[in-house]
């Protein structure tokens, strides 16, 4: 297929699947990639990377809970001492530097900066000062979300994002990290993935708090959203210079046949993955044809409540991994249909840089106040080991130059996507695939906490450092 983005990129590259260093990444002349301002970064989160979960204060969050809870993570693994960032952070941040990598994409531990009361925790906000101090020092953009998924304990134990209150919490925990950042901070996220804390944690169970009810994830969602929308406006009113916005991750469903039944199941799937979250921010209203998925499960919807949710974005950051494969279930719902003899990543992902392109374009059609883009995650997991010291994580060189190429086909289609960060910068705490699943471009081995510069990470830094000097 003429503009399948892994065929355009052969043909820029023959060496793709190699992933040799010595035939680097070259797009041609008019690559958006070689724009000096598309930013190219790296991301991680708190819960993943931190550990020193009793350390300075830091109160239990949802995850310490579930993690500790057997069979609900692979290996009984938890996240207590992940990368052992909390004291490793400066060797980290001159490893991002050293990269050359541009922007950093971070999180906050909720439970790490402020009590049950609302109280700050001065010694939880003197380490985010530090590591943002150090960010700016060195040049590089910073991307900090307020929520990846470490909701404090004591919230979820009066009900978590079942609790309307919890929206207004976060809005407190926003105004306090505005006041506490301004200046140090490039674009606030609120939210990472609202679909994962309400769908995997409310609605199937398979995240924290693991609680399996389709009538609690639409709530869930309804709460999360609310509190991203509460969360805006303090957020400019505390800190003026900063991009806002929000991360949301996408699926991309294709239907396993031609018939009406399994179009209509791909259709049902993209509302469920897509449209559930960008249709309320970005048309201040929920699909209807979720409610024909889960019927029933309205969630309780207050006046004003769509309008505080769907207040303009300065960003939407796009999370993509994957498509999807599906047929009707027969009743009114999809069943995944694995496709044979595709290429899969160690989670079992199917490789698919096309599905990227084809949602960013679509969503430019569907909502015509798409806000400007940044790729907030993209990447793979693969079983990395270290040899003679190095790790060769070819299939990853690969993976990234076919997404790379997707976002730029995306961006000549007209959507405005202003950079990229890849997850992640090292491996880490993968939720409930523990430390088995690597997704970073850097090596951790847990036992020594010594960090390995992957070949893909040595790739990213020769392109960017190769971009830098056309500059
Ligand atoms: O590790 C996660 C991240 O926390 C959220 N997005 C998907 C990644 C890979 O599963």
């Amino acid at each position: 297929m003429a503009n399948d983005a892994s065929a355009v990129f052969d043909t820029l590259s023959p060496a793709v699947s190699g992933g040799s260093l010595a035939d680097p990444f070259t797009p041609p002349a008019d690559s958006s990639l070689w724009r000096k301002n598309f930013l190219l970064g790296a991301a991680t989160a708190s819960y993943q990377i931190e550990g020193a979960v009793n350390e300075d204060g830091r109160l239990p969050s949802i995850w310490d809970t579930f993690s500790a809870i057997p069979g609900k993570v692979l290996a009984g693994d938890t996240g207590a001492v992940a990368c052992d960032h909390y004291h490793r952070w400066e060797a980290d941040v001159d490893m991002l530097a050293s990269l050359g990598l541009e922007g950093y994409r971070l999180s906050i531990a909720w439970p790490r900066v402020m009590d049950a009361a609302g109280v700050p925790n001065r010694k939880g906000l003197d380490f985010y000062k530090r590591l943002l101090n150090r960010l700016k020092e060195k040049g590089i953009t910073t991307f900090v979300t307020l929520y990846h998924w470490d909701l404090p304990q004591h919230l979820e134990d009066r009900g978590g994002w079942l609790n309307r209150d919890t929206a207004y919490r976060f809005a407190d925990y926003a105004d306090l990290m505005s006041r506490e950042l301004a200046g140090t901070v490039d674009a606030w996220a609120t939210l990472n993935e609202p679909w994962c804390s309400a769908y995997l944690g409310y609605g199937n169970g398979h995240h924290a708090p693991g609680l399996a009810n389709d009538r609690f994830a639409t709530q869930a969602m309804h709460h999360l959203l609310l509190a991203h929308g509460l969360a805006v406006p303090v957020l400019r009113a505390n800190d003026p210079a900063s991009q806002k916005g929000i991360v949301a991750n996408i699926g991309r469903g294709t239907a396993n046949s031609e018939s009406a039944a399994d179009q209509r199941a791909a259709h049902l799937f993209e509302v469920q993955h897509n449209a559930w979250i960008l249709d309320p921010l970005l048309k201040g209203s929920y699909p209807q044809d979720l409610f024909e998925l889960w019927p029933g499960t309205e969630p309780l919807v207050l006046d004003g409540d769509m309008e505080t949710i769907s207040a303009p974005l300065d960003f939407l950051g796009i999370n993509y991994y994957f498509r999807t494969n599906v047929a009707s279930d027969g009743a009114h719902g999809f069943r995944d249909v694995p496709l044979e003899g595709v290429e899969r990543t160690q989670m079992g992902w199917e490789v698919y840089p096309d599905g990227l392109r084809d949602l960013l374009t679509a969503f430019r059609k569907t909502y015509h106040n798409l806000p400007p883009i940044y790729i907030t995650e993209n990447g793979m997991a693969s079983d990395d080991q270290v040899t003679d010291g190095h790790v060769e994580d070819t299939q990853r060189i690969s993976f990234l130059k076919r997404h790379l190429a997707a976002v730029d086909q995306a961006i000549k289609a007209g959507v405005d996507i202003r950079g990229y960060f890849l997850w992640s910068l090292m491996d880490n705490f993968e939720w409930a695939f523990g430390y088995e699943r690597r997704f970073g471009v850097v090596h951790v081995d847990y036992s020594t906490q010594k960090r390995t510069i992957k070949r893909s990470a040595q790739w990213v830094a020769k392109f960017l450092k190769e971009r830098k000097a056309r500059a």
